[in-house]
């Protein structure tokens, strides 16, 4: 049974906060957002928006205490820069959770130019630093949960299994000696958004090391899907989906651009291996970090979030297959490896008891109730990644079909 806890969701306006937010306060915990808006005010500068009519704030909430008698208190905060209202709500409040999703998430955003990069950096290094030095000022003990990525790892195929944040490394030394060390796994970040993702974990090491605060970082794949159980429950509640240049993610965007009949956007041969998790999966993890504080308050606990690979030709092909859509192979904006092979090991939350979500069980219900029920929104223009970061191309240039 859950034992209801205090949590506090940063970021819980987002694409995972929120639906998070909610399967958390359905399990019972008491719950409260703090979230700034930066994603909603981003979109409205760029002219983009979510598939999905996500509703407002407090329109959100209204339907959630109607749909579950359950009430979410929401505070509007740049924890980033408002330092001193996050001081004074951590000491009123004084969480046991802090769930911590309030970061510039975009790596082509993070890469668009030079205030992008700056605001990148700036947001999320300050977020993260903010938290924590605030919670070790106050003394008290939360269990601080982190949404990291699985591109602190890099993609530099060389088959080694991706181990949960720790490389074990023997190192020789005198005579004959043979030292045991468990460090970081070596970060290669492939955007300034993924390096900010790899500067959090130094943060992390240091108050755990230091401070002795209790620190679980998620390193999680791409999320694709849009609802989950509590989502459901009415259109007001509805997740966002991103599809744009910027913020779509690739599996989501090819589900949108078949319904609209847009050629799915392949990157250069396509041959990107990236780790894939369901939202749904998402929310149940996190709910399993909660319940799992890390045992070792001297080290930070790294779990890997995922649930599958798959090669990014193989995403297109598959949904080519059930939507008859054209793929389209574009050139790669970004710089990437142009081929890759990732194994994973996600063992935490597999023996948590995670029963993944896999894509043969969940597209063609994406596809239907989200994808096409909202294609009339799509913004065609703003499908093309424009951000370019390999310095001699085009965006979205069409080759040839595959
Ligand atoms: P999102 O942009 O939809 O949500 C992030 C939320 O944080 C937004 O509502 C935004 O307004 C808020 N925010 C940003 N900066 C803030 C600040 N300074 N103060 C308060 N609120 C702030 O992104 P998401 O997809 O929900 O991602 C959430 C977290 O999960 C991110 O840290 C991201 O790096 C990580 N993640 C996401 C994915 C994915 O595929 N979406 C995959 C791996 C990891
Ligand atoms: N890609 C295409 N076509 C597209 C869009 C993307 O081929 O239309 C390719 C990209 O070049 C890349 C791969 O698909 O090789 C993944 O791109 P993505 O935009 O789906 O994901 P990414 O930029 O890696 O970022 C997303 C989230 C980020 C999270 C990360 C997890 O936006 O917050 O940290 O996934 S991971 O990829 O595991 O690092």
């Amino acid at each position: 049974m859950t034992v209801s806890k205090s949590i506090l969701v940063i970021g819980g306006d987002g694409f995972c906060g929120w639906p998070t937010a909610l399967h958390l306060s359905r399990l019972g915990h008491d719950v409260m957002i703090v979230d700034d808006l930066s994603r909603r005010a981003i979109d409205g500068m760029m002219g983009a928006d979510s598939l999905t009519p996500i509703a407002d704030m407090e329109t959100r909430l209204k339907a959630w205490t109607a749909a579950s008698g359950q009430v979410i208190r929401f505070r509007r905060m740049d924890v980033a820069r408002e330092f001193d209202a996050l001081h004074a709500l951590l000491d009123k409040e004084r969480p046991e959770a802090i769930i911590h999703f309030g970061e510039q998430r975009a790596a082509p955003y993070s890469m668009r130019g030079l205030s992008e990069k700056r605001y990148t950096v700036d947001n999320n290094i300050s977020a993260t630093h903010n938290l924590l030095s605030a919670v070790t000022d106050l003394g008290f003990d939360p269990h601080v949960i982190h949404l990291g990525t699985m591109g602190v790892y890099g993609y530099d195929d060389d088959g080694i299994e991706i181990p949960e944040g720790y490389l074990r490394v023997y190192v020789p030394g005198d005579d004959r000696a043979i030292f045991q060390r468990d460090i970081l796994y070596p970060t290669n970040p492939g955007s300034v958004y993924h390096m900010t993702k790899s500067m959090d974990q130094l943060l992390f090491q240091f108050y755990a090391k230091n401070d002795r605060l209790r620190i679980t970082d998620l390193h999680q794949g791409i999320v694709w899907g849009t609802q989950t159980e509590e989502t459901k429950r009415d259109e007001r509640l509805i997740n966002r989906f991103d599809y744009d240049g910027d913020y779509g993610t690739v599996l989501n965007r090819f589900l949108m651009q078949a319904v609209v009949g847009h050629p799915l956007t392949v990157h250069g041969t396509g041959g990107q291996t990236r780790a894939f998790i369901h939202i749904q999966d998402t929310v149940r993890c996190i709910a399993m970090a909660v319940e799992n504080p890390p045992v070792d308050r001297g080290k930070v606990a790294i779990l890997n979030q995922m649930t599958e690979t798959h090669r990014v030709r193989d995403l297109a092909r598959l949904v080519a297959r059930l939507s008859g859509a054209e793929v389209a192979m574009v050139d790669n904006p970004r710089n990437e490896a142009a081929e890759n092979d990732l194994r994973v090991s996600n063992k935490t939350f597999i023996d948590l008891g995670l029963k993944p979500i896999t894509l043969a069980d969940g597209l063609m219900e994406e596809t239907q109730e989200i994808a096409a029920k909202y294609a009339h929104r799509c913004i065609r223009e703003k499908i093309p990644c424009v951000s370019v970061w390999t310095g001699d191309q085009k965006p979205g240039v069409v080759k040839g079909a595959a």
